[in-house]
């Protein structure tokens, strides 16, 4: 494949053509604009976008547009995304526009992709086909250091194999990077001694553009053994600059804190699968996605097709493990594995720490799901013997 192709969904205004809709897309986003111009010059039409296979779709339609690859600077993300994804969402005469995926050719990805990935991640912590269960710890902002540090270790002997810290979490003064970082890692280093397991830390370290760096190799320089990065707020290329650098060469969580603002409508903004191809290339090695079964709204054909993405072989880069998160608990996880396979990971915030017996009890209660439903025994069944289990079940569902 030579050239790049977005898919689009849009509905023109009323007596606005479909064919006139797609080609001012294909002109905004390339050699054109709203009128004829002198200055589009014979030799620039090269660079002309293509229209391609226009058709009816549910209420509006869906067009491919066919952007030759000579228009992108390679290895410049704001610039891919200025094209693809940049003045088109605003033409007036067209009510509304979601840019549902892109095909990118094997020249516009300068890029190594995940150093870990899946098998990467899954070698770390010693698995090699159950899902991996993590938490986020809550509540998402107040806890001080200490209080952390031991809802970790709750967490972690209880048994999730990831703790992560919430998004809205990164170096305040109640409970500063510096300080924290450590006194959890020195937690699940007695984990270690006590049971043989690692657990990973992903600690939050999305910053501003000209700190991220700098904060990756404190966090590295404290004992890190993954990192966080929330990849709509800090910018694709946080992602990039922190995993080309050599000295880093730690797994990254990537979180997607505001993507519901851009992906949510279905039929105006930007699909989460552009996003999943940007962070595989990138160099993301988790990737939220969304669950099954969760709080946050989702299309399950979207999020199925997400984890695809990032599992399915694509230009020889490593997978991403998809990040299942947002309201589960042990009663919806028998769904996400059935729906969303074992390449996976469970993710519970809530779901673990507000377990009736506590983080320890929860998190024990989402290995017990996950046990379960690998044995393909009902929940309600394998909880009879499972009392964190059983218990987790009364306060959310008997499925
Ligand atoms: C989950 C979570 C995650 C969401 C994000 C939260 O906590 O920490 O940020 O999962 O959604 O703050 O809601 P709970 P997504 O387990 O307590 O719900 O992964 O879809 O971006
Ligand atoms: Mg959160």
């Amino acid at each position: 494949m030579k050239d790049a192709v977005a898919t689009y969904y849009f509905r023109p205004k009323e007596g606005i053509t479909p064919e006139w809709a797609a080609q001012a897309i294909a002109e905004e986003q390339t050699t054109g604009t709203w009128t004829d111009i002198s200055t589009r010059e014979e030799y620039v039409h090269y660079l002309d976008g293509q229209v391609e296979n226009l058709v009816q779709s549910g209420t509006g339609y869906q067009v491919s547009i066919r952007y030759p690859t000579e228009i992108f600077e390679i290895g410049n993300i704001p610039q891919y995304l200025s094209v693809f994804a940049g003045n088109l969402f605003g033409l007036s005469r067209i009510a509304a526009v979601r840019l549902l995926d892109v095909e990118f050719p094997k020249e516009l990805i300068p890029y190594k992709g995940p150093k870990f990935g899946i098998e990467g991640v899954r070698k770390l912590v010693g698995t090699t086909d159950r899902p991996h269960v993590g938490t986020i710890i809550k509540p998402k902002v107040g806890l001080n250091p200490e209080d952390t540090a031991s809802v970790a270790y709750e967490a972690a002997i209880g048994g999730v194999d990831l703790i992560k810290d919430d998004e809205t979490l990164t170096d305040q003064k109640f409970c500063p990077l510096a300080k924290r970082l450590p006194l959890v890692m020195e937690k699940l280093d007695q984990v270690k001694s006590q049971t043989g397991r690692t657990v990973l830390y992903a600690v939050n370290i999305s910053t501003a553009g000209d700190k991220i760096l700098e904060r990756a190799e404190q966090a590295k320089e404290m004992g890190a053994n993954m990192l966080m990065i929330d990849v709509i707020v800090c910018g694709f290329d946080a992602i990039r600059v922190v995993a080309e650098d050599p000295s880093i060469n730690l797994p990254l969580h990537i979180h997607r804190t505001m993507h519901a603002a851009i992906t949510r409508n279905r039929e105006h903004g930007i699909a989460m699968r552009p996003f999943c191809r940007l962070v595989r290339m990138l160099g993301g090695d988790q990737l939220h996605t969304g669950t099954v079964s969760g709080k946050m709204e989702h299309d399950m054909q979207e999020l199925i097709g997400d984890n695809r993405t990032l599992t399915h072989p694509w230009h020889a880069l490593k997978s991403v493990f998809p990040v299942a998160s947002g309201g589960l608990h042990p009663g919806g996880v028998a769904d996400e594995i059935k729906t969303l396979g074992s390449d996976l990971i469970l993710q519970a915030g809530g779901g673990i720490h507000g377990h009736p017996d506590g983080t320890r009890a929860g998190a024990t209660a989402m290995r017990q799901a996950v046990d379960a439903a690998m044995e393909e025994i009902p929940l309600v069944t394998y909880a009879e013997d499972h009392p964190e289990l059983k218990r987790a079940l009364e306060k959310w569902s008997k499925t």
